[in-house]
């Protein structure tokens, strides 16, 4: 296979989670030697659509950073860098929003859901889908991976690039491929494993937690009143979010796990969840300390690298605008 060149992004509204680490992260580390550089985009602009007072930001990205070396992501292939750094983001936003209706963005569920909670729909809530566009299409990438939740997005990001490109009469966006992982994509809420585990709600695993922490958080995890363990996400979505997590951490199928499991009850399989977590998450944070302690510099060299390319891509678009 011809060495890819892969994007993805992670926003900087709080510590990573497992659900970012199993979701997001850990299909990458499978990947990282198929590919020739790997672009991984800390979007701090998106996370100001829904705003937090006294949230320090950068910091927020330098911790998310250091995290995704300390996950194992290599440093020489693996460009991390900040979105709002790279002014050509913003930019080929505005440059790509005459290519979608009001109509179309406002019929995104995110936003719909986002709207309800928020009260207000705000326009950087409407129009963030059109950020994300841009931030797809500005790096060539081949292979472009997102969560299960962005699926529309995609479509809409596959729609202007449609619309940018008869304009054009060129294939000036290139398409990538578009993968969202299957099995193990969507990590559930501990405590209502109907939802998301979200970095930014209250039932999260941190990948910066204590021992202590997980401990409390296994155990205090909801399941279900039969001691059998098998895997059923629709009738028993608690005990089946932690087979998930606990084959993935292991490297295993889901079936193997159930298989490993079939003899122990709820209690000795939370036991077995902990220690194993722990043992990752303790190789994690050693590696995190270290990378903290110069995360700067590494990203700034990234911006850097980033910055050039962006550029290029900027300058060949506004050519074809005759804005240059
Ligand atoms: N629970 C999850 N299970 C699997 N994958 C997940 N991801 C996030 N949560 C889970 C994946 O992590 C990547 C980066 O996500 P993000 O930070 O950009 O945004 P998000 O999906 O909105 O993540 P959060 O934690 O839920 O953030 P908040 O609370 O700020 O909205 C994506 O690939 C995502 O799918």
């Amino acid at each position: 296979m011809s060495k890819l060149r892969f994007f993805t992004g992670i926003q900087a509204s709080g510590t990573l989670t497992l659900g970012n680490y199993l979701g997001a992260i850990y299909p990458i580390l499978k990947i990282q030697d198929e590919c020739e550089i790997i672009i991984i985009m800390i979007a701090d602009l998106h996370s100001l659509t829904v705003p937090k007072p006294n949230f320090n930001y950068r910091k927020n990205c330098y911790e998310i950073a250091s995290l995704l070396y300390a996950c194992g992501l290599k440093e020489e292939k693996c460009k991390i860098f900040i979105q709002s750094e790279i002014k050509e983001h913003t930019e080929l936003a505005w440059l790509l929003s005459p290519y979608i209706t009001v109509g179309e963005l406002g019929r995104m569920i995110q936003y719909k859901e986002k709207k309800k909670s928020e009260e207000t729909g705000n326009l950087a809530l409407l129009s963030y889908p059109v950020l994300m566009v841009a931030d797809i299409f500005l790096y060539d990438a081949d292979l472009v991976v997102v969560g299960q939740d962005q699926q529309q997005h995609l479509e809409l990001a596959k729609n202007i690039a449609k619309n940018f490109n008869n304009f054009c009469g060129k294939e000036l966006l290139k398409l990538p491929t578009f993968d969202i992982p299957k099995f193990g994509a969507k990590i559930m809420d501990l405590k209502d494993p109907t939802k998301k585990m979200s970095k930014s709600g209250n039932d999260y695993i941190s990948l910066l937690d204590e021992p202590e922490k997980i401990v409390k958080k296994i155990k205090g995890a909801l399941t279900d009143s039969e001691e059998k363990i098998y895997y059923d996400p629709a009738k028993r979505p608690g005990i089946s979010n932690l087979i998930t997590i606990y084959a993935l951490l292991n490297d295993q199928k889901k079936e193997e796990a159930e298989r490993e499991l079939q003899n122990s009850n709820h209690y000795q399989f939370k036991l077995k969840l902990i220690d194993l977590l722990n043992k990752k998450l303790s190789v994690i944070q050693k590696s995190y300390s270290d990378y903290f302690f110069r995360i700067q510099e590494i990203v700034e060299k990234n911006n850097k690298h980033l910055k050039i390319l962006a550029e290029k891509k900027m300058f060949l678009i506004k050519k074809e605008l005759k804005l240059k």
